[in-house]
């Protein structure tokens, strides 16, 4: 199977209407998308998905950003998808992202920075059975050899 990623766009990104400009984007690129939902949390799914994170001294902030309001979850697939994912997307301080990536062009503050993106292919195959238990969706771009030699 190709590589897959897990992207998710965050409640100020579904609010401000950024839905459509963010898939367009992994779209262009090449890539495939193979999961799609709108879809508002509970706490204990936020916590579970930010584990990592539960020691750090805004977790309890994140999960309560992240509950906030419905987000988009998706999955990518295509080569390098999960690093070119996190280049998309742009550094996690939208103070240091570049122009050109999601949150260089539309996020300011870090704990309103739009988009979430698996940072590993291991952390991918985690987020995407906690977010997809039905796994992805199955098929074959007719564009394929357009974009892949
Ligand atoms: P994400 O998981 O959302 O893609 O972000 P990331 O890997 O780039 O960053 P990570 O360190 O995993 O942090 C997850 C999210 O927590 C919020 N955050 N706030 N106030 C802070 O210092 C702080 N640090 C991180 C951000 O929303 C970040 O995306």
């Amino acid at each position: 199977m190709a590589e897959q990623t897990f992207i998710m766009i965050k409640p100020d990104g579904v609010q401000r209407g950024l839905v459509g400009e963010i898939i367009s984007r992994f779209e262009k690129k090449g890539f495939y998308l193979k999961g799609l939902k709108l879809v508002t949390v509970d706490r204990a799914f936020a916590e579970k998905h930010y584990a990592d994170l539960s020691s750090k001294p805004f977790f309890n902030g994140l999960v309560d950003y992240i509950i906030s309001g419905p987000v988009v979850a998706t999955i990518w697939e295509g080569k390098n998808v999960v690093l070119t994912g996190r280049k998309i997307i742009g550094a996690t301080n939208p103070a240091q992202s570049e122009p050109g990536t999601i949150r260089g062009d539309f996020a300011v503050e870090i704990g309103r920075n739009v988009i979430h993106g698996s940072d590993s292919v291991e952390s991918a195959a985690k987020e995407i059975a906690l977010w997809f238990p039905d796994g992805p969706a199955e098929w074959k771009s007719a564009l394929h050899s357009w974009i892949y030699e």
